[in-house]
């Protein structure tokens, strides 16, 4: 449910910072993210998204009901969403869940050694330092019974279930196992993992992505290939990003769910119950958004001078504001002696 930029590491780590796009269902504003391009980190709850600035600050927005959306002006690393709970990991270390608390999922351990968070629907689930496992929250179907060792590297979490990923490169999973979501398949070779509702997902050093669980909507049909840099799952889809910063999508896909946006750029993914977010740093100049700046581009940059509603009809998964070499944002004749600038350098100084 959570993503964050493949480039970098969030802590400590300088990431680039770019623009959230976001699709599916909307009905509660989920996909409705802010518009700037200084976010490092994205979220998807079941009905809300988060977003992380790289000044730390996070922004939510979507349905409100529980108070998910009210989040605290403090500063934070890393950022989740549950079902109606939000999960900040501070800058210090430390943690502050937000929203709902009909399960306790507010009442987050203290300590400010955890290095990593992830959300369940009523649960959260922590990483420590000292690669232990905190858990709190709802607790009905063994959702926090996460084993007592210090050998973890990552964690996940959705719906009533939760995954580890030890160091030794092997998986683990506990909680509700009502679709065989907790029989993780064996190997040594995983470096990431996601967690649908029902559903598992991890990411093999080779690139490649296994899934397992639930299959009712072909959440298992997973994308081949063996570029894959990230992954992210919630409800019954998944989403993927390649290296070449192109994102793939599978499963459910009764909201749109999976009709991620086409083109490069992207940098971290995440998905919510019925949508899903990505980063991506646009590149100015890149009219056509495959990530460079060449000859290709010099159509749509012609189409971008024609005028923004005729550029966004045709290039429906770019943006116009990549034409806007000058940066006076708009696009116009003014525009085309520093494009051509950028052509002969293949990228815009
Ligand atoms: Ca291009
Ligand atoms: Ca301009």
């Amino acid at each position: 449910m959570v993503g964050v930029a493949a480039v970098g590491l969030v802590g400590g780590v300088s990431v680039r910072a770019g623009t959230i796009v976001a699709w599916g269902r909307s009905v509660e504003g989920q996909t409705g993210a802010p518009t700037d391009d200084t976010f490092i980190a994205i979220a998807g709850g079941s009905y809300h998204s988060l977003g992380l600035h790289a000044d730390g600050t996070a922004v939510a927005w979507g349905a409100n009901d529980g108070g998910q959306c009210n989040v605290p002006a403090e500063s934070f690393q890393a950022i989740a969403a549950g079902s109606r709970h939000s999960l900040g990991l501070r800058t210090s270390g430390s943690l502050h869940a937000w929203g709902s608390n009909d399960y306790s999922q507010l009442a987050c351990p203290l300590g400010t050694d955890y290095t990593a968070i992830a959300t369940g629907w009523y649960h959260s689930v922590a990483l420590r330092s000292d690669h232990s496992v905190a858990a709190w929250g709802r607790n009905n179907l063994g959702q926090l019974n996460a084993p007592l060792t210090y050998d973890f590297k990552a964690v996940a979490a959705a719906g009533n279930w939760s995954l580890g990923l030890h160091d030794n490169g092997t998986l683990e999973a506990w909680g509700y196992n009502g679709h065989e979501q907790c029989y993780v398949p064996a190997g040594n070779d995983y470096v990431a993992i996601a967690c649908g509702t029902n559903h598992g997902l991890a990411l093999k050093v080779d690139g490649s992505i296994v899934a397992w669980g639930w299959n009712n909507n072909l959440q298992l049909n997973v994308a081949t290939g063996n570029d894959f840099v990230a992954i992210a799952s919630y409800g019954d889809h998944s989403l993927a990003l390649r290296s070449d910063g192109s994102l793939a999508a599978w499963g459910l896909n009764n909201e749109g769910q999976c009709n991620a946006p086409a083109g490069a750029g992207h940098t971290a993914v995440a998905a919510g119950l019925f949508h899903s977010l990505a980063l991506v740093v646009y590149v100015r100049g890149d009219v056509n958004c495959d990530g460079g700046v060449d000859f290709d581009d010099i159509n749509p940059f012609v189409t971008a001078l024609i005028g923004r509603e005729v550029y966004e009809a045709r290039y429906t998964n770019c943006r116009w504001l990549n034409g806007d070499i000058d940066g006076n944002d708009y696009v116009d004749f003014d525009d085309i002696s520093p494009f051509v600038r950028c052509l002969v350098h293949s990228g815009c100084p």
